[in-house]
């Protein structure tokens, strides 16, 4: 059986790979798992077959056999966990990757979609401009704390992980922003993730469809 992920139709990001089907994809090419790709509309996204897979009509879902998940969290940790590349040995190593798995996404992605959310869908509001220092304040803050932890090294605990890889995607979305720039060292570390052969393979294949590379459900 083959894997098969959902990606937005039409990703609002024009192909920029911060739709976060881009993780899963990344995943998948460090484990050098085969996939599918079935791309959908925001309209069949809330609709009821795409409800079935994700109760939140959002993408991406993952789907292999007769194995359901959605959450990018839970995707690219069952990748890791059966497919070798991306999960240290080392049951110690392990926990620890999969700690910054959850720090990705529970500790770092939150400010930063708050950012993002400050920055761009609110930033008409009449409060917008009182609101996003304070955003951007607790970003920075996390953001120092990174840092100091990841000082000189590559990666975030040893080689790289489904750790890094969570976080480096966390991270891209700050990139407009401009907020990176004021970390040297985590702009090399999401340069460093953006190098592997792995990444650029999912990048360039969630670029082929916003390019119409990919062709486009006729329906949808
Ligand atoms: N926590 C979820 C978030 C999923 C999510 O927000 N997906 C976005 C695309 S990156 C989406 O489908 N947005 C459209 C919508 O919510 O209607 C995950 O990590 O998978």
């Amino acid at each position: 059986m083959t894997i098969t992920i959902t990606a937005f139709e039409r990703s609002p990001d024009g192909g920029r790979g911060l739709a976060r089907d881009t993780r899963v994809r990344w995943a998948l090419e460090e484990t050098g798992q085969p996939y599918e790709v079935r791309l959908v509309s925001f309209q069949a996204m809330k609709e009821p077959a795409h409800l079935a897979l994700h109760p939140f009509g959002q993408i991406p879902t993952y789907e292999d056999g007769d194995l359901s998940l959605f959450e990018t969290g839970a995707i690219v940790f069952h990748i890791a966990e059966r497919h070798a590349g991306l999960l240290p040995d080392d049951a110690n190593a392990r926990a620890r990757a999969i700690t910054w798995m959850f720090a990705a996404l529970n500790t770092v992605e939150p400010p930063i979609l708050d950012l993002v959310t400050a920055r761009v869908f609110e930033r008409d509001k009449p409060w917008a401009a009182q609101r996003l220092p304070l955003v951007e304040d607790r970003t920075r803050e996390r953001l120092d704390q990174l840092s100091r932890h990841l000082n000189d090294a590559d990666w975030l605990d040893g080689a790289f992980s489904a750790g890094d890889l969570m976080m480096v995607s966390v991270l891209l979305r700050l990139r407009a922003s401009g907020l990176l720039d004021g970390y040297p060292n985590l702009s090399a570390y999401v340069a460093r993730g953006e190098a592997r052969p792995a990444y650029k393979r999912a990048f360039e294949a969630q670029l082929a469809v916003a390019t119409g590379q990919q062709p486009r459900p006729a329906a949808s």
